[in-house]
């Protein structure tokens, strides 16, 4: 006899509140699902949209070293994709359903990367701040509910800590040069800046999803809480590197224990998620451009797969 509704539910809840994993399998709300489907798939678009910023400059990083650091990042960034593209299926949608829903801008991707990296110091910046955050963002991830996400977020993690550490110490690199070096550093920071911070989504009374995630336990902070975290974690780090942030409202606060900031320009995020950043139409238009000429490849392996197939169920009849 299978289980009433409300006793799946009380197990469901059971669950999230033990704080043990719900599994592709168990039954789950379907406003969870749906959830989960929101912000893996967004989250899986955004670390394919995220290679382009990056890709574009392999051919000019200034030595075979920093050329082989950067390609492997970008390489990790799509592996990154993928696992959570397979996260996302174990929710029964499809990859090819979900890239269909990207390209024709159905669903979001991060904000972030709607910006152009301008310099070779951009590449040091978007490792040091946008991995930074990310790292920020999605540590908490790996103990989220759903147990395909926080598995595929360890690993993650351990990746993007790493990317971290490589923007850090090539922008290390740049600050021990010229003049002219240390104000590309400077010129980077300035711009990546408050993209940064939108990166943890609207504040807090903002934020329609937040308190229902919190709740189900996907989301374990507040965006306001990782927000405070990132800047209290990278104020430091500027000051060790010798950078200014460009936001004179930043000091520390000691009775909060944490630093003061400035406010984002909450108008331009919802400008760049709905479509009107400096880079949307490009990054959706190269996407959409490398979708369709990796037809061919989609087309091969399926029909290759249907010829393993019919050989195999031949031989079993032989
Ligand atoms: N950009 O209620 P809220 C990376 C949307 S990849 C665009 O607070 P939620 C990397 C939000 O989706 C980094 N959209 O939402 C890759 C929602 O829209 P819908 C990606 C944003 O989900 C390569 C609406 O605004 N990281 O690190 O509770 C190279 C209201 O927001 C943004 C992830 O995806 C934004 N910044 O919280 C280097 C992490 N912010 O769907 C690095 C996983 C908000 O209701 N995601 N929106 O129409 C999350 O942690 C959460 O989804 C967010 C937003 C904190 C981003």
């Amino acid at each position: 006899m299978s289980a009433a509704p409300e006793e799946l539910e009380q197990a469901f809840d059971a669950t999230v509140a033990a704080d043990q994993r719900v599994e592709p399998r168990d039954w789950m709300p379907e406003a969870y699902r749906r959830t989960l489907i929101r912000q893996i798939a967004q989250h899986a678009h955004s670390e394919i949209i995220g290679m382009q910023p990056e890709g574009n400059w392999i051919l000019r990083a200034p030595s075979l070293r920093r050329k082989a650091i950067l390609l492997a990042k970008v390489q990790d960034e799509a592996g990154h994709g993928m696992y959570l593209y397979a996260a996302a299926e174990t929710l029964g949608v499809d990859r090819a359903e979900l890239t269909e829903k990207l390209i024709e801008s159905k669903q979001k991707y991060s904000s972030i990367f709607n910006y152009p990296a301008l310099s070779w110091a951009d590449i040091g910046v978007i490792g040091w701040l946008v991995d930074g955050a990310a790292v920020c963002n999605q540590v908490p991830l790996c103990r989220c509910s759903f147990g395909p996400y926080a598995r595929a977020m360890i690993r993650i993690c351990k990746e993007e800590s790493f990317h971290q550490r490589q923007g850090y110490e090539l922008l290390m690199a740049m600050m021990r040069g010229t003049d002219a070096q240390r104000a590309m550093v400077q010129d980077a920071t300035d711009r990546w800046w408050w993209p940064s911070l939108m990166m943890f989504g609207p504040p807090d009374g903002d934020s329609p999803n937040t308190q229902q995630s919190m709740q189900w336990r996907i989301k374990r902070h507040t965006n306001d809480e990782l927000r405070q975290r990132f800047v209290d974690m990278t104020a430091p780090q500027a000051e060790a590197l010798g950078v200014t942030l460009p936001d004179p409202q930043l000091r520390w606060n000691p009775e909060r224990g944490a630093h003061d900031y400035g406010e984002p320009d909450w108008e331009e995020l919802k400008q760049v998620i709905s479509g009107a950043g400096p880079c949307n139409q490009q990054r959706i238009a190269h996407r959409r451009a490398a979708h369709e000429s990796g037809a061919w490849v989609r087309e091969a392996a399926t029909a290759y797969a249907a010829k393993q197939a019919r050989r195999a169920t031949e031989g079993a009849a032989a």
